[in-house]
């Protein structure tokens, strides 16, 4: 395979930043914006904020009284979320992202992979002018500013991505990808959580050095056979996931509300299977056939997160959404400490021959 070019780009501080946008008159200031849970005037937590604000230790999830207190004197300004605001924004960013790239993967409201392979030549002395051109085109058409990782493929993409922010430029090639993962804790990967970290320690791996020179047998014994060879891999800087355009196909979607909140697997896997039970009677009625198999997660702290996985081969049967979902689980829970509240499934069809159908379920609407 041709050495592949992925950028990840994130947003900074992002909606602080959209705040800032459209009140120019905050910038300096430390800026805030809050989930205001409406027990009081007060409650609620720190969504997230400007880099003013962090200075002083405001950062997301903090309660917004002590993000108060911390900033006492300094001329705080605090929002309220606005996320249709932000999607708007976010949205007129990904439309210049695609006019970029190949592909584009849209991961959150403030986060995208970009395949621009063919776009740079394969080069990364090209990315690295190609990256400052379309921040710069971004910076000026929308006002926003953001942080762009490169790397042959997502995972050291992200990577790079996270080690300096705001407004950087992190380019990893794939020569360095090995020296420039292994320094780093274990827990910068995707997929090792507290947990996860502590039973590694205790094997003695502690970077990811440690864990890419680690027996990949005595991983999967330990791990699984999943987890051990995803972990075997990233640490090695071996990913060949692509950059997959999401909701590109018509998607069948159910959400449903856990009895009670829980981290169990098998647990979940009760309620997981009584959704699918639903999700797939709705693909046979329609007929098709499915390429991508996605979870949808609220967590308590009402978080929400969701993870896909891509057939080989378009599927039509219940086991293959079933032991999917069931492995996308494992891993999510491999890597949050979180209970879950909520749960989704969610597959999307693969309908070519198929006339488009208009009002499927979006994982959105429970
Ligand atoms: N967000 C949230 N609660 C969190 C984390 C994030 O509500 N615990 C929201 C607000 C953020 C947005 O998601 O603006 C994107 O999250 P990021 O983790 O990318 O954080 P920021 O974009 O705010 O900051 P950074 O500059 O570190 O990327
Ligand atoms: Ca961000
Ligand atoms: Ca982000």
């Amino acid at each position: 395979m041709q050495t592949r070019i992925i950028m990840l780009a994130d947003f900074d501080y992002f909606f602080a930043q959209c705040e800032e946008l459209r009140n120019p008159t905050i910038k300096g200031k430390p800026v805030v914006v809050g989930v205001y849970s409406g027990r009081t005037e007060e409650s609620g937590a720190v969504s997230t904020s400007n880099y003013i604000a962090r200075k002083y230790g405001v950062k997301s999830g903090l309660p917004l009284f002590l993000a108060k207190k911390k900033l006492e004197g300094l001329d705080p300004v605090f929002f309220h979320v606005d996320h249709e605001y932000y999607d708007q924004i976010s949205d007129l960013i990904m439309a210049i992202f695609r006019t970029y790239a190949t592909a584009i993967e849209q991961v959150s409201v403030d986060e995208a992979y970009l395949d621009v392979t063919e776009q740079v030549q394969g080069s990364f002395e090209k990315a690295h002018e190609y990256a400052l051109k379309i921040k710069a085109d971004v910076k000026s058409q929308v006002g926003i500013s953001f942080t762009i990782g490169v790397g042959s493929n997502k995972i050291i993409a992200k990577i790079a991505c996270d080690s300096q922010k705001p407004d950087g430029l992190t380019i990893v090639k794939p020569e360095e990808a090995q020296s420039f993962l292994a320094p780093l804790a274990v827990d910068r990967l995707l997929g090792v959580g507290k947990k996860t970290t502590a039973r590694m320690e205790e094997m003695g791996i502690k970077t990811i050095g440690d864990l890419a020179k680690y027996d990949c047998q005595c991983l999967i014994e330990i791990f699984g056979k999943v987890l051990g060879i995803y972990f075997h891999n990233t640490a090695n800087a071996i990913d060949n996931e692509p950059v997959q355009e999401q909701g590109e196909a018509e998607s069948i979607s159910k959400i449903g509300t856990l009895k009670a909140d829980s981290h169990d697997l098998d647990y979940i896997a009760q309620k997981t299977d009584e959704l699918t039970d639903i999700v797939f009677k709705e693909v046979t009625e329609k007929g098709y056939g499915f390429k991508t198999v996605s979870i949808y997660v609220v967590n308590v702290n009402l978080t929400s997160k969701s993870r896909s996985i891509t057939l080989e081969q378009p599927a039509k049967d219940k086991e293959t959404i079933r032991r999917n979902v069931r492995l996308l689980f494992e891993k999510y829970l491999a890597e949050s400490e979180l209970e879950i509240r909520r749960v989704g499934v969610k597959v999307a069809t693969f309908s070519k021959e198929e006339p488009k159908q208009k009002s499927l379920t979006s994982f959105f609407s429970s």
